[in-house]
C-alpha cells in the first residue's frame, strides 16, 4: 500500500497566515492532483491549545523567531499559530478534504512541540501514525506539505526511522528559510537520511 501524507496545509501557513510560507498556497493544487494515484491519503494537522510553548507570546521578554530552551528541548518561538478551532488552523479552502481518509493532529501537549506528524519533538510520545499506516499494510509513504525545513523534514525523518519507504515530493513543498539555504539543508539532511526525492 502506498500512503500519501499531507503535512500542515493549514491556513496558517498560507499567504496571509499568521507563519506564512512563501508560496504556500502553490502546494495545494498539487496535493489535490496526487490524491487520486495513493490507496490511502493522510493530513497532518498543527493543533496547538493558545498557551502552547512554541509561541512567542507565552514567552513575556522573548520575541517571535528566538531560540529557547524549553523544558530541556531547543525551540524557535513561533508567532501564535494553528490554535484548535480557529480559522487559522484549519484546512486549506482549496483543499480536497473530501480525500482525506485520516487526519492526524499534533502539537496538542503545551510543555513540547511537534514538528513530526509521528511523534513530539523529544520523541515521547507517538501522534499513533506510524502504527496505524502498519496496520494498514502502507510500506511507502510519499510526503509534501508546509514547511519543508520543519514540519516536513521531521516527518520525513521520523518515517524513515520507522522503516518506511519515503518519496519527497519537491514540487508540493514550501519552506521558510529562517536562514538563507535552510530549506536546501533540510532536503540534502532528508536525502542523505534515505528519502528519495521527486522533483
Ligand atoms: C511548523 C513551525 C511551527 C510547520 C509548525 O508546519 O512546519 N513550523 N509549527
Ligand atoms: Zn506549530
Amino acid at each position: 500500500m502506498n500512503a500519501l501524507i499531507l503535512v500542515d496545509l493549514q491556513n496558517d501557513f498560507l499567504p496571509g497566515g499568521a507563519l506564512a510560507v512563501p508560496e504556500g498556497d502553490a502546494v495545494i493544487s498539487v496535493a489535490n492532483a496526487l490524491m487520486p494515484d495513493f490507496d490511502l491519503v493522510v493530513a497532518t494537522q498543527d493543533w496547538h491549545p493558545a498557551d502552547h510553548g512554541s509561541f512567542a507570546a507565552n514567552h513575556p521578554g522573548h520575541s517571535e523567531y528566538q531560540q529557547i530552551d524549553l523544558n530541556g528541548l531547543p525551540q524557535t518561538l513561533w508567532p501564535v499559530h494553528c490554535v484548535q478551532n480557529t480559522g487559522g488552523a484549519l484546512f486549506a479552502p482549496g483543499l480536497n478534504t473530501a480525500g482525506i481518509d485520516r487526519v492526524f493532529p499534533k502539537g496538542m501537549n503545551p510543555e513540547i512541540d511537534s514538528y513530526s506528524g509521528f511523534f513530539d519533538n523529544g520523541k515521547r510520545q507517538s501522534t499513533g501514525m506510524a502504527e496505524w499506516l502498519r496496520e494498514q499494510e502502507v510500506e511507502t509513504l510519499t510526503v509534501l506539505g508546509l514547511a519543508t525545513d520543519y514540519c516536513v523534514k521531521f516527518t520525513v525523518l521520523d518515517a524513515l526511522a520507522e522503516n518506511f519507504a519515503v518519496n519527497l515530493q519537491l514540487e508540493g513543498c514550501r519552506g521558510v528559510n529562517l536562514q538563507p539555504g535552510d530549506v536546501d539543508a533540510a532536503v540534502e539532511e532528508m536525502r542523505a537520511a534515505g528519502a528519495k526525492i521527486l522533483t
